[in-house]
This record gives C-alpha cells, sequence and structure tokens, in this order.
C-alpha cells in the first residue's frame, strides 16, 4: 500500500508552494501523501487538500488528511490519519466507511496492544528518532522499540520521526513497511532526487527482507 510516505509541513518548505514539493516528491517515488495542516482555517484545508487530491489523481497516489475527518470526508480524500486525541478509530470507521484508508500514530506499547482490536489499515509508529518536527511526543521507540511492535502487531507498520536515507534501511530491518518522513523531503533542495534517493533505499531493504524471510521459511521446510 506504499513504501514511501510524505507527510507535508508548509513551514518547512523552504517558501515553496506545497504542491510544486508535492509533485516533485510523487516524481521522485513517494507513494502516500499525508496533508498535515495543524494551523490552518477549515476554508484553507479544504481547498489545499482539493488542489493536492488533483494533482495526485494522475499518479494514483492516495491522499491521507491528518487528524481532520471532517475535512477528509468534504474533500473525498482517500483517509485519514489519526493521533490518540482525534476522533476515536471505531467512528472515524464508521463515519469513511471500509474502503478508507485509516492510519492510527501509537506512542505506547499499551496503545498498540489496543489497536490489535482495530482494523486500521496501519499503524503510525511515532516517533522513532527524536525529531524537531514533532517535539509533542512520549519518548522515541527507538529501532528496538519498533522490532517489538512488529513482534506484537498484526498491523502494517509505517514508521515516522527523525527518518531519512541514512536510517532507513535499518527501520525496514527492524520491521517497519514503509517509512514517512516530513523534513527529509520537505526540506531537501532537491524533493524530487530525496524521495528518489530514499526510495531506492527502502525497496533495496524490502527486498532484502523478502528474500531473508523466503530463505528462513524455506530452511524450516527443509
Ligand atoms: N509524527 C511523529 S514524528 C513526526 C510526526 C508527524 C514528524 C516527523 O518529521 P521528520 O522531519 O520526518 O522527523
Ligand atoms: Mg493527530
Amino acid at each position: 500500500m506504499g513504501e514511501l510516505y510524505l507527510v507535508t509541513d508548509r513551514a518547512l518548505s523552504l517558501g515553496r508552494p506545497l504542491e510544486e514539493v508535492v509533485l516533485q516528491a510523487v516524481q521522485g517515488g513517494a507513494d502516500m501523501v499525508q496533508l498535515r495542516e495543524k494551523t490552518a482555517s477549515t476554508r484553507f484545508f479544504i481547498e489545499e487538500a482539493l488542489r493536492i487530491k488533483n494533482l495526485l489523481a494522475p499518479y494514483g497516489v492516495p491522499l491521507i488528511i491528518n487528524d481532520r475527518v471532517d475535512v477528509a470526508l468534504a474533500t473525498e480524500a482517500d483517509g485519514v490519519h489519526i493521533g490518540q486525541e482525534d476522533m476515536p478509530y471505531p467512528l472515524a470507521r464508521k463515519l469513511l466507511g471500509p474502503k478508507a484508508i485509516i492510519g492510527l500514530s501509537v506512542e505506547t506499547m499499551e496503545q498498540v496492544l489496543e489497536a490489535e482490536a482495530y482494523d486500521v489499515d496501519y499503524l503510525g509508529v511515532s516517533p522513532i528518532f527524536a525529531t524537531p518536527t514533532k517535539t509533542d511526543t512520549k519518548g522515541e521507540w527507538g529501532l528496538d522499540g519498533l522490532a517489538e511492535v512488529r513482534c506484537v502487531s498484526r498491523h502494517r507498520l509505517v514508521a515516522i520521526g527523525g527518518l531519512n536515507a541514512a536510517n532507513a534501511a535499518d527501520v525496514i530491518r527492524a520491521g517497519a513497511d514503509c517509512i514517512a518522513v516530513v523534513s527529509a523531503i520537505c526540506s531537501a533542495p532537491d524533493p524530487k532526487e530525496a524521495a528518489a534517493t530514499l526510495r531506492g533505499v527502502i525497496r533495496a531493504a524490502l527486498a532484502e527482507r523478502a528474500r531473508t524471510q523466503k530463505g528462513a521459511s524455506h530452511e524450516k521446510i527443509l
């Protein structure tokens, strides 16, 4: 469903229009986009979501709205990403329906276990590493914490927080299915190139993991 997930931040986009950064990221290989607007008015958020939705349509890249189920509904976005303080998952699912992509942030093991009862499309394991982009978090999972989440959760895992081309392969090896980034793309001098590099690293690490898993199950059969 996605390997490289761009989460937007206008303030970190070096003064460039968000549409430009999103377009370049997608052309470089971002295959999921989350529109994250913490301070915008509802009117602005909706207009921007519609612009980005049109821009993504030819690429078949899903648009996910951060926090706001109402904005996702109003713009017929592909889904919503909710945190633990947002609308409870069962209500978001009820409003958005079975086809919507719904992601849920987890910051503690208790939240990971609670999410086992939910048919979320992915868990956002947040944050993997400390990041100046978001500081109101409950600590960091680290690679070991992510590996523990992988052991107990049945869900797809999207890792976020302090991720870049230098650490993405380790994060995949620890169990993430997808890497989400803000600054590694939004603040890159060339977002297309940054996305292409990241996607290459992620693809190689996922392929390597699939090879070793296949090897392991083959050995078991023998
Ligand atoms: N949720 C957890 S960490 C984070 C969000 C939105 C910010 C990630 O930003 P960056 O710049 O990729 O570290
Ligand atoms: Mg939130």
